[in-house]
């Protein structure tokens, strides 16, 4: 019942949430593992200097700690149900991470994830991204701000227009359209963090943000066990 409203939300306005996606013991465990695999990287502030955030990029080339939840067989639904895969190719990984918005960082414009391919999707989309919140999200911390039916929409992004930022308590699913123009909010606490798994899939027929296998070796991906190597 929640996975066809979910879908139905992502259908009509370009995103949906599931609420209490998981509950706060893996919540709980989430964070420590999210804390075991950033690593500190370098991004841009808000008044131009370098910033080290803990963070991570491509983390199903590096642990199968979160295969579970690349895998769970709700999201899969969700996802089947809006990227329509076809038999023969399937949904794939593109990508994969811990997302870390802190004080200071600087905001990245409005996007649409499609737009990694030249031709815009027509009818369904080429992606969809999911944001599992492990911090509360909410406008003063950066929540992911989003155009609502803006998945319908074939022009270019347009920087002023006017957005809505997702509230979510840790453990809720956001899950976004390729299509629908977002961005991180930008994080106007003192010292709070805003930390979220993200899993980014696209269909079977597209190229991976990380490239084959998310640019695992042949070796490492012949070891993996069938509910993961399904997606890469
Ligand atoms: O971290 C966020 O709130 C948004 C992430 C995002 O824009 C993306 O994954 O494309």
């Amino acid at each position: 019942m929640v996975i066809h409203s979910v879908i139905k939300q992502i259908s009509e306005i370009g995103y949906g949430i599931f609420k209490r996606f998981y509950d706060d013991s893996i919540v709980e465990r989430f964070s420590e593992l999210c804390d075991k695999h950033s690593v500190s990287r370098s991004f841009i502030k808000t008044d131009g200097q370098t910033i080290m955030v803990k963070s991570a990029k491509n983390l199903v080339a590096s642990t199968r700690e979160f295969d579970d939840f690349f895998t769970d067989s709700r999201l899969i639904s969700i996802l089947e149900g809006i990227l329509k895969p076809t038999d023969q190719w399937g949904m794939k990984i593109s990508d994969t991470g811990i997302k870390n918005v802190v004080p200071g960082l600087k905001t990245p414009l409005l996007h649409r994830d499609d737009d990694l391919y030249p031709q815009l999707a027509r009818g369904t989309p080429f992606t969809v991204n999911s944001l599992l919140a492990i911090d509360p999200f909410s406008e003063e911390v950066g929540a992911t701000k989003v155009v609502p039916g803006s998945h319908l929409w074939d022009h270019d992004i347009d920087q002023a227009q006017k957005t809505v930022s997702v509230q979510l308590d840790p453990g809720d699913l956001l899950i976004m359209d390729g299509r629908t123009w977002h961005q991180a909010g930008t994080n106007s606490s003192r010292c709070k963090e805003r930390r979220a798994v993200n899993v980014y899939f696209c269909s079977g027929w597209c190229q991976p943000g990380h490239g084959l296998h998310c640019g695992m070796t042949g070796e490492t991906y012949s070891k993996l066990e069938s509910h993961i190597k399904t997606f890469l």
